[in-house]
């Protein structure tokens, strides 16, 4: 198949680059570098620096034998997008290029307009460069669960039935939010159903929660082929920083109560997950909603967890409750459906104590170059 990579650069961009040129499919990514950008201004430099997309792509294809097309491009200038979708005509487009990280949304007001901008004029940009030049095209955009929130009662597929005064219809799944970058996810969701309810697009929009994972494969790859890797307060996600806490004898920052419950997903999934979906596309005017997480803890049962994993290699970890920097339920119902995934075949590799081991020892072999003043949460939501 011939894909598009949007946001190549990044965590899932560069992974997905990876796993699908393995697999025999023609790939291009496209980047502005703009996490680079923001990871700098922020001071929030990745475990292991980077080298340039083009660099990276050249590493592929002289350690992996791997061919990876790269184009530096902002999409969400409008003629940027048309070119590169005219130019590759891709079958399908994994979305990715989007300012991902909650704290960032929430830090000030050009954080916000950034992200708020960026991330629905990029989704703007596709669907139109979808519908002009490729029509036929897959979209397979990156949502995420965040864009349900935790409400209180059991959280549906993408959709819900609503019976009222004896008559019933199916609309999408209440949405509710925790911040601002979460909310772009859910206003690209409305627009991505506005278009293809009027002008047939092929989309499927993923629910994804927190990912963990160092490599996209099982297979050892060559560190500088390897996905940025951000352990700060404001990239890196959840267990990625427990875990290099844990390296660098630092105890676990868990927010308030600590009884925040999400649903996680390994690396190697989240790969699996896209395949699946590129494997069964949608039909014209469908648009599919998969939740993409494999198992759901609270943030209290991954601390254990990383805390016992490092034990077992004689790593003394201890856990600290901090006052909790967002504005979020500490203690709350949480019952999310997954079964989309599951029947179109997905295996699940679970956070087993090796998994969570292996990603220690990897850590632990870089445990030169972690920075302990960007761990300490430094974004408040009010
Ligand atoms: N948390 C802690 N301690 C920390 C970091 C986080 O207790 O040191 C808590 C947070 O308060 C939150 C939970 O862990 O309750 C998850 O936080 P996170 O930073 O791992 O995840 P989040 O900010 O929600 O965002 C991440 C990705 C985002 C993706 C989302 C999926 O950055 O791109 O959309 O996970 S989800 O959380 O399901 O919305």
């Amino acid at each position: 198949m011939n894909i598009l990579i949007l946001g190549g650069d990044g965590y899932l961009g560069w992974s997905a680059a990876l796993k699908f040129s393995k697999d025999g499919h023609k790939v291009t990514v496209v980047d502005n570098y703009a996490r680079r950008t923001l990871a700098e201004q922020t001071n929030s430099a990745p475990l292991l620096q980077s080298y340039s997309l083009t660099e990276k792509s050249r590493l592929a294809k002289d350690f992996l034998g791997l061919t990876i097309e790269v184009a530096i491009l902002d999409l969400s200038v409008s003629e940027n997008m048309f070119q590169i979708v005219r130019q590759v005509k891709p079958e399908a487009i994994i979305h990715f290029a989007e300012q991902p990280s909650a704290p960032y949304s929430m830090r000030g007001f050009s954080e916000a307009q950034y992200t708020l901008r960026n991330n629905l004029d990029v989704t703007f940009n596709c669907i139109w460069a979808i519908m002009e030049e490729v029509p036929e095209c897959h979209l397979i955009k990156l949502g995420t669960m965040g864009e349900y929130g935790t409400p209180n009662i059991d959280i549906k597929e993408g959709w819900i039935d609503i019976e009222l005064n004896g008559r019933s219809d199916k609309f999408l799944y209440p949405r509710a939010a925790g911040s601002l970058y979460h909310t772009t996810k859910v206003l690209d969701t409305d627009l991505l159903w506005f278009y293809t309810r009027t002008h047939g697009l092929r989309v499927t929009d993923l629910m994804q929660g927190p990912v963990y994972g160092i490599s996209p494969f099982e297979e050892e790859i060559p560190d500088v082929l390897l996905p940025h890797f951000h352990y700060d307060d404001i990239f890196g996600t959840v267990i990625n920083r427990f875990l290099v806490q844990a390296v660098s004898n630092y105890p676990l920052t868990v927010y308030g109560h600590g009884g925040q419950t999400r649903g996680y997903l390994n690396l190697i999934d989240t790969m699996q997950c896209i395949d699946l979906a590129l494997e069964n596309p949608v039909t014209e005017g469908e648009l599919r909603i998969l939740n993409q997480f494999t198992e759901t803890f609270s943030v209290n049962e991954l601390a254990k967890r990383v805390q016992l994993a490092a034990a077992a290699i004689d790593i003394d970890v201890k856990i600290n409750q901090l006052p909790n920097p967002r504005l979020e339920k500490e203690d709350h119902y949480y019952n999310p459906e997954n079964t989309g995934f599951t029947e179109l075949g997905l295996k699940p590799n679970y956070m087993t104590e090796p998994v969570l081991e292996r990603m220690l020892r990897m850590i632990l072999k870089n445990s030169d170059k972690i920075n302990r003043d960007i761990i300490q949460p430094r974004v408040k939501w009010s």
